[in-house]
């Protein structure tokens, strides 16, 4: 089922407003509090909402959404939310520093979206032996590193979406290629298995001819679209399962012979991609609102780190204007289902 776009929408100044009222009121409800429970709940230990948010790397427009709704729900819960990361999106041992240093500060949690599935596992339970709440999101750890996955969407959910978009694109038949971010990157390596899976089942005149890594970097997302089109004269779609590659990808398309010819969809953020929408080079791509990625996952650190959650299943707490969310299997929150974004609609979204 995909996602209204209620759902998407800029919620996050409704929810720090109507929060702030919540706030009011809940200020002066205090005063009226007799003396005894003043007291009792001056001697409860204030709970450490100090939290590190930790993208795969900086200055990637998605994670910057991200970290609007972040810093929008840290408004609302009173807590300090803290953005370091490193410059790359292939780069685990960068991540790795970064979250030794926020263990090393004791904050209260970490908001993590994984280079790499394992190779920051050991600095993580660090960190959770340490006493700090581990909040993967967007891309997640072995599951035994974290104490939760902010899931945006269902993997095959997301990975359905894109087959769906490229086989309408291209006639259901041709060469396909896939662009992805960093080759170790957790959650685009679980689409790309549920998309494979998905080909050759349902559609067996799609042969996906090669997948290629841009690393969640906009040059090198462009030049390896430049050597996909070169290596692959008769190929007619790219899938990019990453908001970076996507829009790097429809750039070089934009001004290329093959604009029109090869069709491009995946993953991508409506502000990126406005522009190669409004020109033709791109018919329809699919994203979940990034900024309510990052609101929720920082309204479950901070239930985390309350105690009012431990990342049981079935374990509820809310997520303000985002309503209550419960956890599932595996430690895991689940967001919404992507949305599919085209010229009848684009111009409705600003993130
Ligand atoms: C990029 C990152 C991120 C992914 C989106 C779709 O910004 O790789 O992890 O979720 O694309």
């Amino acid at each position: 089922m995909m996602l209204g776009k209620s759902r998407l929408g800029l919620r996050a100044l409704a929810a720090v407003a109507a929060s702030s009222l919540l706030l009011a009121g809940c200020s002066s409800a205090a005063t009226s509090t007799s003396p005894a429970a003043s007291e009792a709940a001056s001697s409860a230990p204030a709970a450490n909402l100090t939290m590190t948010f930790l993208p795969k790397n900086l200055g990637n427009a998605y994670f910057d959404t991200s970290y609007k709704g972040v810093q929008a729900a840290a408004g609302v819960l009173g807590a300090t939310v803290n953005q370091v990361g490193p410059a790359k999106g292939d780069d685990p041992a960068g991540q790795v520093s970064y979250i030794n240093t926020a263990t090393q500060q004791q904050v209260g949690a970490l908001l993590v979206s994984a280079n790499d599935k394992s190779a920051i596992c050991d600095s993580l339970k660090e960190a959770m032996t340490a006493g700090v709440k581990v909040v993967t999101f967007d891309s997640d750890t072995e599951a035994d590193c974290r104490d939760l996955f902010i899931n945006q969407a269902t993997a095959d959910g997301i990975a359905k979406v894109q087959v769906d978009m490229i086989a309408d694109q291209i006639g259901d038949s041709g060469e396909i290629a896939i662009l992805s971010a960093s080759a170790n990157a957790t959650n685009q390596n679980a689409w790309i298995e549920m998309m494979k899976a998905d080909l050759a089942a349902n559609h067996p005149n799609i042969k996906l001819v090669d997948t290629v890594y841009g690393n969640d970097d906009d040059q090198t997302s462009f030049d390896k679209t430049s050597a996909l089109l070169q290596s692959h004269p008769n190929l007619k779609g790219i899938i990019s399962p990453t908001t970076v590659g996507i829009a790097a990808a429809a750039r070089y398309l934009s001004k290329s012979d093959s604009k029109g010819k090869v069709a491009l969809t995946g993953l991508g953020t409506p502000n990126q991609m406005r522009e190669y929408v409004k020109d033709g080079t791109v018919t329809e791509f699919a994203l979940w609102n990034p900024q309510d990625l990052g609101t929720l996952a920082t309204y479950a650190a901070a239930a985390l780190i309350k105690g009012e959650i431990t990342g049981a299943e079935g374990d509820k707490f809310t997520a303000g204007d985002l309503g209550e969310f419960t956890v599932g299997a595996d430690k895991t929150v689940l967001l919404g289902q992507p949305y599919k974004f085209n010229k009848d609609n684009i111009d409705q979204f600003d993130f």
